[in-house]
């Protein structure tokens, strides 16, 4: 309740200041303005650039190749999200690849991890090349991580100077760090005197668990929304704070702009502001009218670094370019609950890549029937009149609780399977309503519907007071 009248709250404010501008837009920077180091200096020190040229050129080759492998095995797929009670298929195609058995939840999306190949874990991928695709995936994974351990010290962000120890840095690094002389954190560099706390935190706070990849070609839309504050132009993502993430950490995205070789820099380039046939990120301080806004260039095999609490403080977009665009985004996710209806939503989209999530699906569902079958017998018990009144009564209340909770996310489930967004969608991606089951099906031992078991215990706890 209080994050909906949080969120009311956001946006009559950003109604208020839209109207407020009326036609006016609020002032931003690129690298062809002469205040944007010092802007960049002053209010977005946290963010972390690098040209392409950074990137050791075989690590851009297996990661490129590992997008268009992805891509050519339709692994790419459009979000059915939800955004204050509505349901919108996102614009930007995504897939989520990870460690095994790890989620991402977005936009009230939960995303479940392509297993990147993982030690002890038997993974069975549907062709050698989205294997290879994903452990392209790690490799990058580990290179982003050594930069943003690096970026941190150099900005004394990670409450230490130094790094502990090159083993605990992690013994999987060595690819990435054999890649680049400068890749590699070396035990000379370590310090003997560290806080093992701010260690931990560092790592904690830049160990990536997942990547989210995205997939965009502009000239396959047929509209794309207009950034509104400072009139950026053609936006594929809209201003927002990632979620869902480790307090502080460090989210690195690594862009791949499809450009071709003879692609040029707009011709409106030698007008004002950001050139509109290359992306960019976008960012502006949260709720703040006064700092200019930056919108920084991504060209093919950029990469970028968004630390400790930038991503708190400020928000961010993705501002399209005319090129097709994948780009690769390492974060630290949060674990949490809230998984069957959230897989089965997105249909079947994960048999393209890998069956590994079928397992522990199907023990997940055998659990959920035993607690339905736990939550009959509940019911039933509370049905005798053996118990003291009062005692029956704080159980009822309780399981009322549970139970409403219960019958209200059913209901939101159902209307998200039937929405006209779901509908939308190709056959193969249509959302999977599961579990659901009708009342004939004399296997269950509860309705799907708990509207009358729920009135049934009100009136219960009524006649009892
Ligand atoms: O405008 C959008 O970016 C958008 C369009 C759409 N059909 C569905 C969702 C969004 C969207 C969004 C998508 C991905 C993401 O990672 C973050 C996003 O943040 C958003 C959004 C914030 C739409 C509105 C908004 O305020």
């Amino acid at each position: 309740m209080k994050r909906r009248a949080g969120e009311r709250e956001k946006e009559l404010k950003k109604k208020k200041l839209l109207e407020e501008l009326g036609g006016n837009r609020l002032p931003y920077m690129t690298p062809a303005d002469a205040d944007f180091h010092q802007l960049w200096k002053t209010k977005y020190s946290k963010l972390i650039y690098r040209k392409s040229d950074t990137v050791p050129d075989k690590l851009h080759q297996i990661v490129q190749e590992g997008f268009l492998t992805l891509q050519k095995h339709d692994c790419f797929f459009q979000d059915l999200v939800r955004i204050k009670g509505k349901d919108f298929v996102t614009p930007v195609s995504r897939i989520l690849i990870g460690n095994p058995g790890c989620t991402y939840k977005y936009l009230n999306t939960r995303l479940f991890t392509v297993p990147w190949p993982t030690e002890g874990y038997d993974i069975k991928y549907c062709s050698p090349q989205i294997h290879d695709a994903c452990k392209a995936l790690i490799r990058l994974n580990d290179y982003l991580h050594i930069e943003a351990v690096k970026a941190l010290q150099g900005q004394n962000l990670s409450e230490t100077k130094e790094v502990k120890d090159t083993a605990v840095i992690d013994k999987e690094k060595n690819f990435a760090a054999s890649l680049t002389e400068k890749g590699s954190i070396s035990k000379d560099q370590s310090s003997c005197c560290v806080p093992e706390d701010d260690y931990i935190s560092l790592k904690n706070r830049t160990s990536y668990n997942l990547t989210l990849l995205n997939y965009m070609d502009p000239l396959q839309m047929l509209y794309l929304k207009q950034e509104p504050y400072f009139g950026m132009g053609n936006m594929a993502v809209s201003w927002h704070h990632d979620e869902n993430l480790v307090e502080r950490s460090t989210v690195a995205v690594y862009s791949y702009s499809c450009e071709g070789s003879a692609m040029e820099e707009s011709n409106e380039q030698k007008l004002k502001g950001r050139d509109p046939a290359v992306w960019h990120v976008g960012l502006k301080v949260a709720w703040d009218i006064e700092t200019p806004g930056l919108a920084i260039p991504l060209h093919q095999g950029d990469f970028y670094l968004m630390l400790d609490d930038l991503n708190m403080t400020h928000q961010h977009c993705v501002l399209a370019g005319f090129s097709p665009r994948f780009s690769s985004t390492h974060r630290v996710a949060d674990v949490e609950f809230e998984w069957l209806r959230q897989f089965w939503f997105q249909g079947k989209r994960y048999l393209k890549c890998t069956d590994w999530w079928l397992k522990p699906m199907a023990k997940l569902e055998e659990f959920w029937r035993k607690m339905e079958i736990m939550t009959s017998l509940v019911l039933s018990e509370v049905g005798k009149e053996e118990q003291i009144e009062e005692q029956r009564n704080e159980t009822i209340s309780c399981f009322l609780l549970v139970l409403t909770e219960r019958q209200k996310l059913r209901k939101e489930w159902t209307a998200r399977c039937r929405s006209e967004a779901a509908e939308s969608l190709p056959e193969d991606q249509k959302p999977e309503c599961h579990p659901f089951w009708t009342d004939d099906e004399c296997n269950m031992p509860l309705p799907f519907d708990l509207e009358e078991i729920i009135t049934n215990l009100q009136n219960l706890v009524q006649w009892v007071e």
